[in-house]
């Protein structure tokens, strides 16, 4: 059987990487549809070697597709995914929008498949934030195995999280200061400050109490995802001069002892997880273009056997959103529709 796909975001970063992880997965894709703003009108995606036109949401009839990716930012998938859902779509969403509604299934395949079932209420099922999804994979072994009271973790987000004008804005700063022209004239439009040869501790908006919306994005999706409204998560998120690939060093205390020797079993064969003893994974190096989560530097707890210690990287726009919300569809294809 196949099924008429919608990506609504198609020419952003986690659209294009959509599109290949579609076909690079071969899902069973019948119709495709491509849409964006009418800023992309005449733009052309390559699909199975064949070229798909850009088209125009607010024209698009949503009764012509099965699955409604959605990525093009959280005010468009509250006014424009219930229209989907009305039409008869099911929408996977990678925004913010609905991840903590109560009748909003958030999903990530290696942690909480059964959620999926969930979907049956609004027709949406919310795909989490790329921190949380990577920082999950990598401790969900453990949590089973022996419990997590306490999460503490600092990112090292790349750039592409924050669209692809990000991205160039990287670049153009790059060059421009490589280049020789000072750092206070770089263009900067798209991040908070210069981040070109610089490192900002301000991802999404920085709210009254101190936190961001990322750090809070982390707190409140984990517990959700868990389904353990006690396991404390504690972050501070960093947006790094990386293009693709966030790094995470994580922190974990857990309620039962642990040994190196039981965490590199669990992590060896974790799903989705690819564990190095020898050596670190790094963005660049091992993450970037992949669907895996890379857990390195595994080390026990200083002081004492009651947690671990991990550096966790994974491709954010694959494993962090496109893969991620792919393989929601296929459990919700392979059961539901
Ligand atoms: P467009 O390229 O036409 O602006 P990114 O996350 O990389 O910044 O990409 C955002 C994606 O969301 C792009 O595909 C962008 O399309 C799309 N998008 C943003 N705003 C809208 C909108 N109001 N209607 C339709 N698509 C939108
Ligand atoms: C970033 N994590 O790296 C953000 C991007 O809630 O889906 C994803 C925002 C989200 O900037």
């Amino acid at each position: 059987k196949l099924f008429n796909i919608a990506i609504v975001g198609a020419t952003g970063a986690v659209g294009e990487a959509l599109v290949e992880v579609l076909e690079q997965r071969e899902f069973p894709v019948g119709k495709l549809f491509l849409l964006a703003s009418d800023r992309s009108l005449g733009k052309v995606i390559y699909f199975r070697e064949r070229s798909v036109k850009v088209q125009e949401l607010e024209k698009f009839d949503f009764a012509q597709a099965d699955i409604a990716f959605f990525t093009a930012g959280s005010d468009v998938s509250k006014t424009y995914a219930p229209k989907a859902t009305a039409a008869g779509a099911v929408v996977i969403d990678n925004t913010s929008a609905f991840r903590l509604d109560a009748d909003v299934p958030l999903v990530v395949p290696e942690v909480n498949p059964e959620a999926v079932a969930e979907f049956k209420h609004r027709k949406i099922i919310a795909n989490p934030n790329c921190s949380t999804i990577q920082m999950l994979v990598a401790l969900k072994p453990i949590y089973d195995a022996v419990g997590i009271s306490h999460i503490d973790v600092a990112t090292y987000q790349a750039v592409s999280g924050a669209g692809r004008e990000a991205v160039e804005e990287l670049v153009k700063q790059t060059i421009h200061m490589m280049s020789g022209k000072g750092r206070e004239d770089a263009p900067c439009s798209v991040l908070p400050t210069t981040i070109g040869f610089n490192v900002l501790p301000h991802i999404d908006v920085l709210l009254d109490d101190g936190y961001s919306g990322e750090e809070m994005k982390m707190v409140n999706e984990t517990k959700k995802i868990l389904g353990d409204s006690t396991v404390i998560v504690n972050p501070t998120c960093v947006r790094v001069p990386v293009i693709f690939g966030h790094s995470e060093a994580v922190h974990v205390r857990t309620k039962a002892a642990i040994s190196l020797e039981q965490a590199r079993e669990l992590l060896a064969s974790a799903p989705g997880v690819s564990l190095m003893n020898d050596g670190y994974p790094t963005p660049a190096n091992e993450a970037a273009g992949n669907d895996q989560v890379w857990v390195g530097r595994l080390r026990q707890r200083t002081g004492d056997d009651l947690g671990l210690n991990l550096w966790v990287v994974s491709d954010n726009v694959r494993k962090g959103a496109a893969t991620n919300s792919v393989q929601i569809a296929e459990l919700l294809i392979s059961s539901y529709l």
